[in-house]
């Protein structure tokens, strides 16, 4: 007869790991939040991950990266759990050890980054409950294997077959019924973190004051109208997010201030009452993500409300030698910002509305920078705390450590929207098949989107009405007599200073893919 004793053992080291997550979700979620093991471990992890392996994950799961990386991080645990369950099977005190050690090493991380001691009751809980789950489990499974103690010996410790029916029943009923438990725990502890967050987005509403310059009215032009063509204005619910926070920080805007310091005469701290008495100005602008694919939807439109960094740059009067701004956020990341772009004549925002509401926390409550021109891994920090005036051969910003580059000005791009990969279209009753999409070129401005289908004549698109050369452009083209079957659809933008979207293949790293949209789609 097979020895199952094995598999008993494994099984309950994985139900232990489960316990242990779920149950220090569940005391995490009556203490504090931010003390859970799942999001010690995972804020230890991101800034340990590759670059590569990062942007990979962002392009796979977009921006479920995070409840991805949660997932993961459960699997692993539970690969380990059972691991450590095997090796109790003949050395119990080792694997008490080891279930112990792991259990107890996010209390080690938290606390050795400055956490209090309040922090380490939900993994000690869960080392608790889930070493007892284990005894429980091991105990059921295999009664005999107990009392011999440290048995090498399988004739005295018969395995599970030998046992009546009802123990192997209430063995795996037990192994079924904790990991419900435990895996609904951890499910219960992700909701509450993201319950308790939009409880604390609320709860710190700002009151915006009217612009003292608002942005023009959008012309009707500025639309095209064309079914599955994304809109000219993102909505705030669609506009992706990108960062480097598990958890979003939660900033407190009556305590929050800006520090302007560095290179500058005069230091300057804002407060958040002294940045909204400011005349606030609105400005449209789209932010893009550096590390977008060709296509990919990393790009959104909003209008913003705020102060000009140039204004306040003009206070603390940066000295000539220098030429970057490295601003800081309340959770630490950095972005490089060459100092010209931040004091010329261009909407460079500390801004703390969107779409005429206070910024979402995901979005950088209370206060974070917008640049038009810049990607926003070298401009937009979001919950900003900090520009310190200074110099590019002084300081490197988070991104720039990992590979990226220093200056990151946005290159010309364009995307179709219309068709949808894929789909099959029929010509409209002008026997036309109609393409559209998007084209951008911060603060340079879109002149021109040339599209063909297959190897065919380039044709210039129209273009809807610009908002301001900081926003991106619709376009639209359509083609006749486009014969039934299968046919590919390339856009090419131009901006106003006549450079043509590169056509070369290269990956985001370091400063944006490049590349032609394509869409295969077939004429019925
Ligand atoms: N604090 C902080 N700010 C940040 C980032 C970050 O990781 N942390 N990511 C930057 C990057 S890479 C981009 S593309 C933009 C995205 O802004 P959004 O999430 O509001 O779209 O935020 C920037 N600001
Ligand atoms: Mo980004």
């Amino acid at each position: 007869m097979t020895d199952r004793r094995p598999l008993l053992f494994t099984l309950a080291g994985i139900v232990a790991t489960l316990v242990y997550f779920g149950a220090a979700e569940f005391i995490a979620g009556a203490f504090s939040a931010t003390s859970a093991p799942l999001l010690i471990l995972g804020q230890t992890i991101i800034p340990l991950v590759p670059t590569a392996m990062i942007k990979a994950a962002i392009s796979i799961f977009g921006t479920n990266d995070k409840l991805a990386l949660v997932i993961t991080l459960v699997i692993v645990g539970a690969i380990l759990g059972g691991v450590i369950g095997r090796v109790g099977l003949h050395r119990r005190t080792l694997s008490f050890v080891l279930l112990i050690g792991l259990g107890i090493l996010p209390v080690v991380l938290l606390v050795s980054t400055g956490g209090s001691l309040l922090d380490a009751v939900p993994a000690l809980g869960g080392v608790v409950l889930g070493c007892a789950a284990y005894v429980g489990l091991i105990r059921l499974g295999d009664g005999r294997e107990l009392r011999a103690e440290d048995s090498q010996d399988r004739d005295r410790s018969a395995d599970i077959d030998g046992q009546p029916d009802s123990d192997r029943r209430a063995f795996f009923g037990l192994v079924a019924g904790l990991s419900a438990v435990g895996i609904a725990a951890i499910a219960a502890g992700q909701s509450a973190s993201i319950l308790a967050r939009n409880a604390a987005g609320a709860v710190t509403k700002l009151v915006l004051p009217r612009p003292a310059t608002s942005a023009p009215k959008i012309p009707a032009g500025a639309e095209l109208d064309i079914d599955g063509l994304a809109p000219i204005m993102t909505p705030t619910d669609d506009f992706y997010r990108i960062d480097t926070a598990l958890i979003p920080p939660s900033v407190d805007a009556s305590s929050w201030s800006l520090r302007i310091h560095g290179m500058v005469d005069e230091e300057v701290t804002i407060t958040m009452a002294q940045l909204l008495e400011l005349p606030l100005e609105e400005h449209r602008v789209s932010l893009t993500c550096v590390s977008n694919e060709v296509g990919g939807d990393l790009v959104g439109n909003a209008t913003w409300l705020g102060y000009p960094v140039r204004d306040l740059l003009k206070r603390a009067q940066p000295n000539d030698e220098a030429d970057m701004v490295l601003s800081t956020s309340d959770d630490g990341f950095t972005a490089s910002t060459p100092l010209e772009v931040l004091t010329d004549d261009r909407a460079s925002l500390l801004a703390v509305g969107m779409n005429g509401e206070p910024l979402p926390r995901d979005h950088g409550f209370p206060a974070r920078l917008v640049v038009p021109g810049l990607y926003g891994f070298v401009s937009a920090t979001k919950w900003v705390t900090e520009l310190e005036v200074t110099r590019f051969a002084d300081k490197e910003a988070y991104w720039t450590k990992r590979g990226w580059s220093t200056h990151g000005p946005v290159l010309v791009a364009s995307r179709v929207d219309v068709p949808r990969a894929g789909v099959h279209v029929s010509p409209n009753k002008d026997g036309q098949i109609i393409t559209a999409g998007m084209a951008w070129a911060q603060h340079v401005g879109i002149a021109e989107v040339r599209v063909r289908i297959d190897n065919g004549d380039w044709h210039t698109a129209e273009l809807s009405e610009e908002l301001t050369t900081d926003t991106w452009r619709q376009w639209r083209c359509h083609f006749d007599d486009v014969e039934p079957g299968t046919h590919t659809v390339t856009v090419r933008a131009v901006d106003k200073d006549g450079n043509e979207q590169i056509a070369e293949r290269r990956p985001a790293i370091p400063g944006s893919a490049t590349g032609l949209h394509e869409r295969d789609f077939t004429v019925d």
